[in-house]
């Protein structure tokens, strides 16, 4: 460009050579064409920079095309992946109130599992507080058994067994004397136990002789003990074919006596027999 504008510059110098003479005029005329020559090259600079900016403009509105390019494309990206998130968030949803749901559930279950447990420690409790009652009810029966084992002692006359005292009569006296006898002693006729060793204690101290027992069957046909506790048949402490209810003119046999045999019989509560007191502790 600054090639052009010397040409340009030095033709019209050679034409003004031709054209005017006088130095004066050449001066005036080269001074025009220096200030020409400033405004050519302000001009030229100021066409570069335009043109300058005129790239940058094009340059950031390639930028722009390629931004918005961009933009549109990241768009339809999320456009087509929307579906995705949606599906994605609604099983994410639902995940959470399935949590929510288990959640509950396990809550439910482990409250459950409190109250089960505490019914449990409860009923252990309980459990505990019962064994403790019976060890204390063994300990006490157990306590009263060795006692209860224990010889008593008896005043004159009496034989101590075991917790009792019993008196074997050298006299003899009806059922119903013997029965009243006894009962002023602070005593009852004798009420046995179903005990083999007390049977074998009485056996060593009635044989050969025979003694009324607090057993009766006269007001109840029934057999009682004289202090009206119901007695338990148990064949083997009788005679054979006794209790037989002998009948003698108008009366039967309605009272137990041991015989000299060791055995129970009914006999007639008229005879006469020795008889066995008894005080039990
Ligand atoms: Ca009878
Ligand atoms: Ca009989």
């Amino acid at each position: 460009m600054k090639l052009l504008m010397s040409v340009v510059v030095l033709m019209y110098v050679v034409a003004a050579e031709d054209v005017m003479s006088p130095t004066l005029d050449i001066i005036s005329e080269i001074k025009k064409i220096k200030t020409m020559e400033e405004k050519l090259n302000a001009l030229y600079d100021e066409f570069r920079e335009l043109r300058s900016k005129n790239e940058v403009h094009t340059e950031v509105k390639n930028l722009m095309n390629s931004l918005s390019s961009a933009v549109s494309a990241l768009n339809d990206a999320v456009l087509n992946t929307n579906p995705f998130f949606s599906q994605l968030t609604s099983r994410t949803r639902n995940k959470l109130k399935q949590n929510d749901c288990w959640k509950s559930s396990i809550q439910t279950d482990q409250q459950n599992k409190q109250r089960d447990f505490e019914s449990l420690s409860s009923s252990l409790s309980a459990l505990k507080s019962s064994v403790s009652d019976l060890t204390s009810s063994v300990a006490s029966l157990s306590s009263k058994q060795q006692t209860s084992d224990a010889p008593v002692t008896c005043k004159s006359g009496w034989i101590s067994y075991k917790s009792s005292c019993f008196f074997f009569s050298s006299n003899a006296l009806n059922w119903t004397e013997a029965r009243d006898y006894c009962k002023a002693q602070g005593a009852l006729l004798l009420k046995i136990q179903d005990d083999d060793r007390e049977w074998a204690f009485l056996n060593h101290h009635t044989i050969p002789t025979s003694y009324w027992v607090g057993l009766t069957d006269q007001t109840t046909d029934q057999w009682r003990w004289v202090d009206d506790t119901p007695y338990t048949m148990n064949k083997e402490r009788w005679n054979p074919g006794q209790p037989d209810d002998w009948k003698l003119g108008e009366e039967r046999e309605d009272c137990g006596v041991i015989t000299n045999t060791g055995k129970l019989n009914d006999g007639h509560c008229y005879i006469k027999f020795r008889f066995i007191c008894r005080v039990q502790f």
